[in-house]
């Protein structure tokens, strides 16, 4: 049963007045995910977005315990933050690590794959707005195919990595992907990882109007277009238990989702898929890409 709207806790611990851009739903996700936690938490932040939020003073933005680290660091301060909260007899704080997609499918995924290895009891949390958007929206190794970034102008000609793969080849002890759009189901995730010893991944997607190209208010509904196209895929994993997340189960077949165009058309990032006009064949190639997204991952992971 998923968690009631009412039974979410009213304190909040993303503080109002902060330096996020309107619309930016890397704090929707933050605020869910720290009211799960409830406050008994080490946050790592390395260089992204959110250590813009929680670190300007006097402007600091959150009213809970950060640690901000180098860029490609995560991993490894946060395994320190562990040890150090172990020798002090305060083994039941959730050490998490909340990082961008640069900070972890490029830059900091060694320091990922060594805090994992070494079965660091953490919770290391992926935002994903699918690209560098702090410095100015430079393409990642998160950037999708055919997206325009400021290192990518005419679209990215790659697909993006497949990280939840790569991740789960670690054998984390929870591993699971949420969506800001879904704001109580990613209430839940946290709390069910809160619960849960050893390594603990939870990958969100995140549109970001900036880096996008979208009108503010439109985030929610590029969110949802995400899961209800297939092109996000929602699922959880206790241990090698998986389970496909109930927003995409219908989606599994692909004669139920909703056209990849109308996610793509609200994106400005896209429009050159579009003008002068339409190109059929990358937007094949895009939903094809998303099928063996789909095919991969329950080949692999069930
Ligand atoms: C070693 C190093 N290289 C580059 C930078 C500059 N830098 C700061 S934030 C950032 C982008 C972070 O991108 P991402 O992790 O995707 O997070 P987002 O900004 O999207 O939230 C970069 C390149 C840095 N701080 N350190």
């Amino acid at each position: 049963m998923m968690v009631a709207t009412k039974e979410i806790p009213l304190k909040e611990y993303v503080l109002k007045g902060n330096a996020a851009c309107a619309g930016c739903q890397d704090m929707v996700a933050l605020r869910h995910a720290h009211k799960a936690l409830e406050g008994d938490v080490i946050q790592v932040v390395p260089a992204c977005c959110t250590s813009v939020v929680q670190s300007l003073w006097p402007k600091v933005g959150m009213n809970i315990p950060i640690l901000n680290t180098a860029f490609m660091a995560s991993g490894a301060t946060a395994s320190g933050v562990k040890a150090a909260l172990r020798a002090k007899g305060k083994d039941d704080t959730t050490v998490m690590v909340w990082a961008g997609d640069g900070g972890t499918f490029d830059i900091g995924l060694q320091a990922l794959s060594g805090a994992f290895e070494r079965r660091t009891d953490m919770l290391y949390v992926c935002y994903n707005n699918q690209v560098y958007s702090n410095t100015g929206t430079q393409r990642s190794g998160a950037t999708p195919l055919y997206a325009q970034t400021t290192t990518t102008w005419f679209g990215k000609r790659e697909p993006e990595k497949l990280l939840d793969l790569i991740v789960a080849m670690h054998e984390p002890a929870y591993q699971a992907t949420a969506n800001a759009a879904y704001p109580r189901d990613l209430f839940d995730k946290f709390k069910r990882a809160k619960e849960i010893k050893g390594p603990k991944f939870i990958h969100i997607f995140i549109p970001c109007p900036q880096a996008w190209n979208y009108p503010v208010e439109k985030g929610v509904e590029i969110g949802k277009l995400a899961v209800e196209t297939g092109y996000w895929i929602m699922w959880e994993r206790i241990g090698d238990k998986f389970e496909l997340g109930r927003h995409s189960k219908r989606f599994q077949d692909p004669s139920k989702r909703k056209p990849i165009e109308d996610f793509l058309k609200l994106q400005g990032r896209f429009s050159r898929l579009f003008k002068p006009e339409k190109d059929e064949e990358k937007i094949k190639e895009i939903e094809d890409y998303i099928q063996h997204r789909w095919d991969i991952l329950l080949k692999t992971l069930t």
